[in-house]
Formats: C-alpha cells, sequence, structure tokens
C-alpha cells in the first residue's frame, strides 16, 4: 500500500474511517476499526453531482473573479457586521483556518452546537470532562446498551465488535439493532430521566451497588438515592412504556458484568438534555462501571480532546442555534447548510434573506446556496491535504492529498488570499498540516492514535475538583401534552448525512393512524408546517412520528429555543399535529 494513497473519510460521522485512493476508486482500508467496509456515503461518493464553477447573482464567474467579489463585499461591510458560520459539511481539522481569518479579521464567529451540546455540558457536570469510552473499549465488553444511538445507520463500524455480546437496545423506534436485541425497551421519547433514575434505584434497592466506587468517587449517592426516589414507580412505568419485568431483566444482563452504555445524540434533543445524560451517567455510577475494564459511557466524545487548535480564532461570537442573520450585512456560510438544518427554518430564511451579503462555500448545491448572492465551490477531501480525528476512537488520520483538480478552492488557499489580502498573518499549509500530525503516536498494531488520551477514562476518579462524581440534585422535565399531538423524532437518515447526499422525502407513521402510503400530509407545529408523503412503519409507537434529519422542511416544525444547558439546538421539543 503506498502511503500516499492513504486518506480518510472526512464525514461528521462517529466512525471516521480510513480510506485507499485506488485507480479512482474509493475503497476502505482492511486494518484497525475501518474493518474492510465503508457505509453507502463514501460507496457512492463520486456520484454526487459538485458546483464546479462560482457564480455572483446567479451569473457564472472565474474562481479569480468570485475572490474579487468576496474581497470588495468584505471591505465594503463593518467588520462587526460580517459573520463567519461554519458547520460540519468536513470534519477535518483544517477546516478551521478560515476561522483563523475571520477572527484575526475582526468579524464574528459562532458557538453553541446543533448536535451534541446539551448532552456534552450534562457530562461536564458530572465528570468534570468529556472523555469518552473508546470503541476499543467496547470492544471488550459483555453487555452493550445502545441509548438513543441506531448503529446501523450512524456509526456501522461498531457492529462487528458487538457481534457476540447481549444487547439491550433503548429507543422509541424498533430499530434495525432493536429487532435484535435480547432486550428492547420502546420508550415514550423524552421520557429517559425516569428510566435512568428508577434504574439506579433498582440497583440499590437490589443490593448491586459498586460500594466500593461510590465510597471513593461518588459519596453523594445517598442523596441522590432520594431524588431516585421521589419517581413514583408504577405511574411512571406505563406513563414511559417500560415494564418492571424489563426492569429487572435489563438489571439481570448488567449486574457484575462488563457493560458498555452507548448513547446517541438521540436522547439529548431537548431542553433538558444535559440532565438526562447526567442521569444516565449516575446509572454507571451506580454500577461502578467507569472503574471496570470494557465498561463506561461512550457518547460523542470531544474530536479534538489533546489537540491544541493550530489556529488564533478568538472572537465575538453569537449562537448558532438562533443567528440573528439579519443583524449581519454580509453573512459567509462554509461547510454548512443553515437553511435546512437550523431549526425553525421559516426564522432563518426569513432573516438570512435579509442580509445583504450571503455568501456560500461548498460542494453540494442546496436551499442555501439557491438563494446565495456569491456561490464559492469548494475542493472534495481527495483534492485538498488534511488530518482528522474522531468522536468515537481515538485515531488520528492523516488525509493526502489524491487528486489535481480544475475545480473549487480549498479551505487554506482560501484563507490563504484573504489573509493576504487583508494583512493576517498565516503560516504555511505544511505547518499547520504538521502541527496536527504531531499530536499522534503510532501504536504496536500500526494504527496512529491521538496521544494522551485515556483508554479507560475515570478509572481513578472523575476531573472535577473532588475527583467524585457530582449527580444531579433536581430535575424538570416537560411531560404535558394533547392527545392529537404526536412526538416528533428527527433521527439521521440511512441514505443522507444530514442535508447531503439522498435526503428522504417521507414522514413515517404508525399504520394504525389509517393514512396510506404517498398520501400527503400536513405536519405542523407552534413554529410551522411542512406537507411530506406519508410512509407506514410499525417500527413506530403510535404517538410518535418519524421525519429524518435532511428531510426538506423538517425544520420548519422545530424551535430555536436552546437547551437549558450546552446552547443546543433542541430538535424534538415540540409536539406536532397531522392534517391530511
Ligand atoms: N447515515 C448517517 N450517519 C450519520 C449522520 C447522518 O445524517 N446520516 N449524521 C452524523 C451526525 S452529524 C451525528 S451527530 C451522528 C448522530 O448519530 P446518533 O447518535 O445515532 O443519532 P440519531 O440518529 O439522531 O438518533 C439515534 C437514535 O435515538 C433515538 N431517539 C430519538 N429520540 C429519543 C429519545 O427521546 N429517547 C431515546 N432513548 N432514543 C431516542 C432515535 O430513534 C435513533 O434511533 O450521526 C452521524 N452519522
Ligand atoms: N431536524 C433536525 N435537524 C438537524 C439534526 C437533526 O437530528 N434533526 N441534526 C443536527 C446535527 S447533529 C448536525 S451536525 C447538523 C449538520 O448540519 P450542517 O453542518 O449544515 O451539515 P450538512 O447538512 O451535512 O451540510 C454540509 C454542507 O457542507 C458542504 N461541504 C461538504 N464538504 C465540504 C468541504 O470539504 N468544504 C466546504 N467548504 N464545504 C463542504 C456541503 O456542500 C454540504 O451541503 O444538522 C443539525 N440539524
Ligand atoms: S461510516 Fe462514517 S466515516 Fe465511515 S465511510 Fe461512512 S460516513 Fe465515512
Ligand atoms: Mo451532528
Amino acid at each position: 500500500m503506498k502511503v500516499s494513497s492513504i486518506t480518510a473519510c472526512p464525514l461528521d460521522c462517529y466512525d471516521a474511517c480510513g480510506i485507499i485512493y485506488d485507480e479512482g476508486k474509493i475503497k476502505p482500508m482492511k486494518e484497525g476499526h475501518t474493518n474492510g467496509f465503508l457505509c453507502p456515503h463514501l460507496n457512492h461518493y463520486l456520484e454526487n453531482k459538485r458546483i464546479e464553477l462560482p457564480r455572483y447573482k446567479g451569473e457564472n464567474i472565474s474562481m479569480q473573479e468570485a475572490l474579487n467579489k468576496l474581497k470588495e463585499i468584505l471591505s465594503s461591510s463593518l467588520k462587526s457586521d460580517i459573520l463567519h458560520y461554519r458547520g460540519s459539511g468536513n470534519f477535518a481539522l483544517m477546516q478551521e483556518v478560515t476561522d483563523h481569518f475571520f477572527a484575526n479579521f475582526g468579524a464574528v464567529l459562532t458557538d453553541g452546537s446543533l448536535c451534541d451540546g446539551a448532552g456534552e455540558a450534562g457530562i461536564i457536570n458530572g465528570r468534570g470532562s468529556n472523555k469518552n469510552m473508546p470503541l476499543s473499549e467496547i470492544a471488550k465488553s459483555e453487555v452493550v446498551i445502545f441509548w438513543g444511538r441506531n448503529p446501523h445507520v450512524t456509526s456501522s463500524h461498531i457492529l462487528p465488535l458487538i457481534k457476540d455480546k447481549k444487547v439491550i437496545v433503548i429507543d422509541p423506534v424498533a430499530t434495525k439493532i432493536a429487532k435484535s436485541a435480547d432486550i428492547f425497551v420502546q420508550i415514550k421519547p423524552h421520557t429517559d430521566i425516569f428510566l435512568a433514575l428508577l434504574l439506579t434505584r433498582f440497583v440499590s434497592i437490589n443490593d448491586s451497588l459498586d460500594e466500593e466506587f461510590i465510597e471513593k468517587y461518588a459519596s453523594e449517592f445517598e442523596e441522590y438515592y432520594e431524588l431516585t426516589q421521589g419517581v413514583r414507580i408504577k405511574a411512571t412505568l406505563e406513563n414511559i412504556g417500560v415494564s418492571l419485568g424489563q426492569i429487572g431483566d435489563i438489571l439481570e444482563l448488567c449486574i457484575n458484568k462488563k457493560v458498555a452504555i452507548v448513547c446517541g445524540v438521540g436522547v439529548q434533543k431537548y431542553r433538558d438534555g444535559a440532565d438526562i445524560l447526567r442521569a444516565i451517567d449516575a446509572f454507571a455510577v451506580s454500577l461502578g462501571l467507569f472503574a471496570k475494564e470494557g465498561s463506561g459511557v461512550a457518547y460523542l466524545g470531544n474530536s479534538k480532546e489533546n489537540i491544541e487548535s493550530a489556529f488564533m480564532t478568538k472572537a465575538k461570537r453569537v449562537s448558532k442555534v438562533n443567528t440573528k442573520f439579519d443583524e449581519f450585512a454580509t453573512v459567509f456560510i462554509q461547510g454548512a447548510n443553515p437553511l435546512a438544518q437550523m431549526p425553525d427554518g421559516s426564522r432563518v430564511k426569513n432573516a438570512i434573506q435579509k442580509s445583504e451579503n450571503v455568501i456560500y462555500f461548498g460542494l453540494y448545491e442546496n436551499e442555501t446556496s439557491e438563494i446565495a448572492d456569491l456561490v464559492i465551490p469548494a475542493k472534495n477531501f481527495l483534492e485538498k491535504n488534511d488530518v482528522r480525528s474522531s468522536y468515537s476512537h481515538n485515531g488520528l488520520l492523516v488525509m493526502n492529498k489524491q487528486i489535481e483538480s480544475a475545480i473549487g478552492i480549498s479551505e487554506y488557499d482560501l484563507a490563504a488570499y484573504l489573509c493576504e489580502e487583508f494583512g493576517v498573518v498565516l503560516k504555511s499549509e505544511s505547518e499547520y498540516l504538521q502541527h496536527y500530525k504531531n499530536f499522534g503516536v503510532r501504536h504496536i498494531d500500526g494504527s496512529v492514535q491521538v496521544e494522551g488520551r485515556d483508554v479507560e477514562p475515570y478509572k481513578d476518579g472523575f476531573d472535577t475538583d473532588d475527583g467524585e462524581f457530582v449527580f444531579l440534585e433536581e430535575f424538570e422535565t416537560q411531560q404535558n401534552s394533547n392527545d392529537d399531538e404526536f412526538y416528533l423524532i428527527t433521527p439521521k437518515s440511512p441514505s443522507s448525512l444530514n442535508s447531503q447526499f439522498k435526503r428522504s422525502t417521507e414522514v413515517l407513521l404508525h399504520p394504525s393512524l389509517g393514512y396510506d402510503d404517498g398520501e400527503i400530509l400536513c405536519i405542523s407545529s407552534d413554529n410551522g408546517e411542512v406537507l411530506l408523503r406519508a410512509k407506514n412503519s410499525d417500527a413506530l409507537r403510535k404517538d410518535t412520528i418519524v421525519i429524518y434529519s435532511g428531510t426538506k422542511g423538517v425544520n420548519n416544525l422545530t424551535s430555536s429555543k436552546h437547551s437549558y444547558e450546552g446552547k443546543n439546538a433542541v430538535y424534538q421539543e415540540n409536539r406536532v399535529k397531522i392534517k391530511k
């Protein structure tokens, strides 16, 4: 294998697969976590139609003209009236080079998260940091609990590792993994906090607490136990769709076993998302999972853990959840499709259209490129150099350029042009690449891993001031709903990566509701409505509908409120109605 033909998938995905580019084909690495297979996104990557030419107000122009135009636009606005909005279309580390330009130039950047921020905040509240249980540790477990994670769709490289393990699934949807699981709890959406509290209470009732671990690292457990006692058992279980028998079965499988709780973003797309992850963590604490090999809690880790940014990106920031685009004269959008992916889509559209200059820097046409004044095509991952890390394993992957192409411009070259024109200091591309490569160390198995990351985080205590887990002291979760309202679940689609690739056009609902496949339905919420084709699915609960992330118009239904903690979007907070 030629080193020069090695690269990695650039997408925002747990797995961060290694790739060989060979004779014009994208092939999986056989070694390591990639395990000789890729997912449909990369198997069909080269079939996607790209934006090939820059354009201004609908007219095609050359790249030089586009750069001149960009310079003219940036010179014509007050610096503080310029917003740089960057998404996660490409997850590699050099993508941040544009932040370096815009921050040093004096423009405004974003903070907050459309993704995992609420859960992360809860994890940090409890443990003092967000260190992830890596794939290599999950491989050593005996029992895996998929809690609001859909591995066949979003993280398929975990599947070969769990073949011989007991599997428990907690999800409102009977996903593929749920169908083959040893225990499947088809929980009512947004009630996981109750299940986590009750499981913890029953660990104690059962005399199965890991007393030694709790004494050392979780000495406030007694107070927390009182909180769990506030949950009425019978009424709560009935309400959330779980039986006492299932609680018993879960504990029976988990006690004295190596258990990996693998959480996804599904559980935390709500205002109280932080508390939900923290309550799940507390269940893990009660069983002493953090102290044992092959045991613990995996979530979306921080892909940049132990990797220092090469760029200076200190800037004024505004939230990327409810961004007031209309307060900016110029909005530069990179690697994102905010018109489709941000919550409260109609608000986003109205606000962004009031901005004088919208610039879109990306690979594909979408809702955002459609309304942009200036469109600048980017180079894809095969056409530029980069380095990436992952949020589910500790690998550091070098992404060598594979193809010379006349299309587009790389993020580095675009930033270099702007830095030159506006007098911002920028180092050479190879210096930045080397900066990132230096965080890797080669392991005995040949893989390169981020140096200094814990393989068994929290084994010797937490990262809080006193090394102890900080339990939730109170919680509040809204549960009022009308009978004619449904829960809206917006998980990831098998055929798209958020709004990239093949996007769904359907609403999935339970057959008992009596709609025909293909019938056009109007789904509405307090925020807006969308028309979608019906598709019946008996994988759903009767009180829940599914519209995949990336479906056009799904975010007309969602609210741009923030989670109470973590500045995150809350895509599943609103209930919806169905009309013919
Ligand atoms: N194919 C594909 N892969 C992707 C992506 C994609 O768009 N497509 N996106 C990537 C990105 S950006 C991310 S962040 C990750 C996310 O990947 P995951 O963490 O797997 O996230 P989701 O698919 O949003 O939700 C996971 C599961 O949570 C369930 N769920 C929803 N609400 C609840 C709830 O209230 N309680 C419980 N217990 N479960 C619930 C859903 O039914 C779903 O099965 O995937 C990445 N991988
Ligand atoms: N309803 C609902 N909405 C959601 C979610 C949900 O679960 N439900 N999930 C949320 C989550 S978890 C996330 S992470 C966000 C993701 O939302 P976004 O960050 O907006 O991501 P994408 O929709 O994948 O759009 C990425 C764009 O990046 C561009 N791109 C790809 N590669 C490159 C590159 O190398 N360079 C440049 N310059 N551009 C590139 C492509 O043109 C593509 O259109 O969506 C959020 N929105
Ligand atoms: S599984 Fe994830 S990292 Fe692997 S090829 Fe697919 S999108 Fe890329
Ligand atoms: Mo995400």
